[in-house]
């Protein structure tokens, strides 16, 4: 069976994928897109036009969360919890994790005061929610490494990049998080999860953008 994940450079969903293959040791091919710019080929196969798409020989895979499963699935299913409500819990904080990128993104790339203040204060209130789901750790759930680890590192990655004096995530009243931020960027899959130019590439979006965090932090 082939595997080929369609990708863009900056994309924190597609990240979740790779973690997950890089963790499993799964052999794939992957090509980057340009979204400003997509194929022809591209959107003919991506129903939401978005990224990551998982080619598995001639068959379309979309969303992260689903190619995530599938992935963990096809290869021992360790990745989940065995009870079903746990199951079903991780996977309601995996759309919980998916919701923060969208605002982790909104805050990153706001052009005023503002905006960026509310997108914080979204974030911030999502992260100590976060905070009182997490227990001794090491992971989202204990011992058990799982799906939602692979789905929140992206996030963590993203909040670390150039501005990470002004991360959301506070240590004084989150130190679960910053505990499991710092363990999970420190996993050999995580940090190989993007490509070299990671930050540079984030770091020019933001500049496209007028980034108030951006011009804030070179005032
Ligand atoms: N729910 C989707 C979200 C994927 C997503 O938003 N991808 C972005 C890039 S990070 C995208 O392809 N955007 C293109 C567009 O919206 O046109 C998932 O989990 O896979």
């Amino acid at each position: 069976m082939s595997l080929h994940l369609i990708s863009f450079k900056t994309c924190p969903f597609v990240q979740r994928a790779v973690i997950t293959l890089k963790h499993k040791n799964i052999d794939f091919d992957i090509t980057y897109i340009d979204l400003a710019n997509p194929p022809d080929w591209f959107l003919e196969i991506s129903p939401l036009a978005k990224v990551p798409v998982l080619k598995v020989d001639d068959e379309i895979l979309f969303e992260s969360a689903v190619i995530n499963e599938y992935l963990d699935e096809i290869t021992g299913g360790e990745l989940q919890p065995r009870d079903p409500l746990a199951r079903a819990k991780n996977r309601a904080w995996i759309e919980f994790a998916s919701n923060m990128l969208g605002n982790l993104y909104m805050m990153k790339m706001s052009k005023d005061h503002e905006r960026y203040n509310k997108y914080r204060d979204l974030l911030v209130r999502q992260m100590q929610r976060v905070e009182k789901r997490l227990g001794d750790g090491p992971w989202f759930n204990g011992e058990q490494f799982t799906l939602a680890d692979t789905a929140f590192a992206p996030l963590f990655k993203q909040d670390s990049v150039a501005d990470s004096k002004l991360s959301v995530i506070d240590p004084a009243t989150m130190p679960k998080v910053q505990a499991w931020a710092e363990r999970l960027l420190a996993l050999p899959e995580v940090r190989d999860s993007v490509v070299d130019e990671f930050e540079d590439l984030y770091l020019a979006a933001m500049e496209k953008n007028g980034s108030y965090s951006l011009n804030r932090l070179a005032a």
